[in-house]
């Protein structure tokens, strides 16, 4: 069990697109348990590994609605092979951007391609709130964050105050 410490807006290392993952090692066994346990402590619905600082495609999700039914997925190299017509809109929020939130429209429907723990290629079609997830958590491996999605005004607003709260923090050291 460890709980790791989230990457927060500002950092630049939420811009950098995350390497593909070649093996399942022991290593990526264990960054997969961890980044579960630090998406339940927060609690989250998705984590990209870079978001705990480390820039490879590694995704967990966990749609379950209580503790006692867990439903973890991890995704490894996920790909989007297939996306409706059809458009959704979610209200969104971030571990990497606490307390912030807006709609973002993306499609309603995808069909994601991507390599299981076993090494398994796998695919799932996801709708409703799996839909949006997976789609937020592959734009974090591509350094591509929900306000990228948001009005510029907005996304500038959101930025800024960001900025302060990382430069009151530093003063506070
Ligand atoms: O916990 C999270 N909730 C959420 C809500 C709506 C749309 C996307 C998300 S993902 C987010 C966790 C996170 O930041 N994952 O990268
Ligand atoms: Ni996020």
């Amino acid at each position: 069990m460890a709980v790791l410490p989230l990457v927060i807006l500002p950092d630049p290392l939420l811009k950098q697109v995350s390497k593909p993952v070649t093996t399942v090692t022991p290593e990526i066994r264990k960054l997969a348990a961890d980044m579960l346990d630090t998406m339940y402590d927060a609690p989250g619905i998705g984590l990209a590994a870079v978001q705990v600082g480390v820039p490879l495609r590694v995704v967990t999700v966990d749609l379950g609605k209580t503790d006692e039914e867990r439903q973890p997925i991890v995704f490894l190299n996920p790909e989007i092979v297939w996306e409706s017509d059809e458009r959704g809109v979610y209200e969104e929020g971030c571990l990497s951007i606490p307390e912030f939130y807006e709609e973002v429209e993306r499609p309603a429907t995808v069909r994601v391609r991507y390599t299981d723990l076993d090494g398994k290629s796998r695919e799932i079609e996801a709708d409703g709130l799996m839909a949006t997830c997976i789609q937020h958590e592959i734009d974090h491996l591509n350094g591509v964050l929900f306000i990228d999605h948001i009005s510029k005004l907005k996304r500038d607003r959101c930025v800024k105050k960001f900025i302060k709260q990382a430069k009151e923090r530093e003063r506070g050291l």
